[in-house]
C-alpha cells in the first residue's frame, strides 16, 4: 500500500545542541505568484502543491554558543551574499521567538539544482524551520512550522506537509481560517497564512521533470513576482481565476481525476507565465527547449496519454501523468529536449526530524 504522507511531524520538546531535518521540494499545481507583504511573506492568492518523493534537502543545525556569527554551508561550500543573509535573517527570527541569543552553524545538503526553478528554497527552508525550531526549543506543531517556514520562502510553507497541501493566503475577506485577533494586526495576518494537507483520492500521479537547463535563473522569483504584481495588466485577472482554479482543483483531487487535475494545473501555470510576459519589462522564463517539451506534451495527449505541463520560475517543465505512463512520458520528453535530463517523481512525505545517526 502507498505510504500515508499526510501524517504531520510530531511537535518537538525542549532544545537540543543539534538537530537534522529532511524536507522534499513541492511543485505547485495552483501557483503562488505575488506577495501582499514582502517582510511577512504573505501571498496574494492561495496555492496548492504536490510534495515530491525525490530531491530532498537535509539540513543540520548546531548551536555554536561561542561563535559571533552564524555559519551557513550549502553542499559543503560557505554561503555568501543574499543567500546567506536569508538564512541568517531566518535564524534571527527563530532566536527572537526562543529568547535565545546563541548563534548556529547550518549545514545543508541539497540534491536539487539550486536556483533552477526546482523549488530548492521550498525544501531548504522547510528543513531549516524543522531543524532550527528543534534546536532552539520552540516546540512547534506542524501548522506553526509551516508558518515559520513561510518566513524563509513562501513555497516552503507547503513542503512541511507531504502529498497535496494548500497554502492559505490568509488575506482579510478571503477564504482564510478565522482567528480571534483583529484581521488588520500583524499577528493575525501571520497566523492566518499557513499550509495544511488536502484530502485526495487513492490515485497515483507522477511528475516527469524535464530539466532543460539546470543553471541559475537570470531573474529571481522574488524580483519577478514583485515586477509582475506592480506592472502586469494580466495579474489581477489571473489572481481571480486562480481562486476558482483552486476550488475546482480540490474537488478533482478528492475524486482522483488525473485529467481534470492536469487541465487545471496546466491552465493555471500558463496563465501565470502570461502575467509575467505582460510585465514591464517582461519576465520570460520559457525557452526554446521549454516549448519543444510543451509540444511533446500535446503530442502525447493526441496519442491518448494523459499528460499535462506545469512550469515554475525557470525553463524546466514538469509533466503530470499517471505513474503507469511515466516511462513513456519520460521518453517523449527526452526526445523533445535531448540536451537535458529527466527525473520522475511521485507523491512524497512531509518534512521531519531525523533520529540521531539516521541519514
Ligand atoms: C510556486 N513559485 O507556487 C511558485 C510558482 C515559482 C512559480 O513559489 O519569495 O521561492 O521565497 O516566497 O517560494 C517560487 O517562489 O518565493 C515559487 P519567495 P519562492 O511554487
Amino acid at each position: 500500500m502507498r505510504p500515508d504522507h499526510r501524517a504531520a511531524p510530531a511537535p518537538e520538546r525542549g532544545g537540543t545542541r543539534s538537530a537534522t531535518a529532511v524536507a522534499h521540494p513541492n511543485i505547485a499545481l495552483i501557483k503562488y505568484w505575488g506577495k501582499r507583504d514582502d517582510r511577512l511573506v504573505l501571498p496574494r492568492t492561495d496555492s496548492l502543491s504536490m510534495t515530491l518523493d525525490i530531491l530532498p534537502t537535509t539540513t543540520r543545525v548546531r548551536l555554536t554558543p561561542d561563535a559571533e556569527h552564524d555559519e551557513v554551508t550549502l553542499d559543503g561550500v560557505p554561503l555568501e551574499g543574499e543567500a546567506r543573509q536569508r538564512v541568517v535573517a531566518f535564524l534571527a527570527l527563530v532566536r527572537e521567538r526562543a529568547g535565545v541569543s546563541h548563534h548556529a552553524a547550518v549545514d545543508s545538503e541539497n540534491t536539487v539544482p539550486t536556483g533552477a526553478g526546482l523549488a530548492s528554497s521550498a525544501s531548504g527552508f522547510a528543513a531549516l524551520a524543522v531543524a532550527a525550531s528543534a534546536v532552539y526549543g520552540l516546540g512547534l506543531d506542524a501548522t506553526a512550522l509551516s508558518r515559520l517556514a513561510r518566513r524563509g520562502s513562501g513555497s516552503a510553507a507547503r513542503s512541511v506537509f507531504g502529498d497535496f497541501a494548500v497554502w492559505h493566503s490568509g488575506r482579510p475577506g478571503g477564504p482564510a481560517p478565522a482567528t480571534d485577533l483583529p484581521p488588520d494586526t500583524e499577528p493575525a495576518a501571520d497566523l492566518a497564512s499557513y499550509a495544511e494537507p488536502v484530502p485526495s483520492a487513492e490515485f497515483d500521479p507522477a511528475l516527469v521533470i524535464a530539466v532543460v537547463n539546470a543553471g541559475p535563473k537570470a531573474v529571481s522569483s522574488r524580483e519577478a513576482m514583485r515586477r509582475t504584481v506592480e506592472t502586469s495588466p494580466l495579474y489581477g485577472p489571473w489572481a481571480a481565476s486562480s481562486e476558482t482554479d483552486l476550488v475546482e482543483m480540490r474537488a478533482t483531487l478528492r475524486r482522483g481525476d488525473l485529467d481534470a487535475v492536469g487541465e487545471i494545473a496546466e491552465r493555471n501555470a500558463l496563465g501565470m507565465h502570461a502575467t509575467m510576459l505582460a510585465a514591464r519589462p517582461a519576465v520570460r522564463y520559457l525557452s526554446a527547449p521549454t516549448l519543444d517539451v510543451l509540444d511533446s506534451v500535446l503530442r502525447l495527449r493526441r496519442d491518448g496519454v494523459s499528460a499535462y505541463a506545469t512550469m515554475d520560475a525557470g525553463p524546466n517543465v514538469k509533466v503530470l501523468c499517471r505513474r503507469a505512463d511515466a516511462d513513456r512520458v519520460a521518453e517523449a520528453v527526452r526526445g523533445a529536449a535531448p540536451g537535458g535530463s529527466v527525473l520522475i517523481a511521485g507523491r512524497g512525505p512531509g518534512a521531519r526530524l531525523l533520529a540521531e545517526g539516521e541519514r
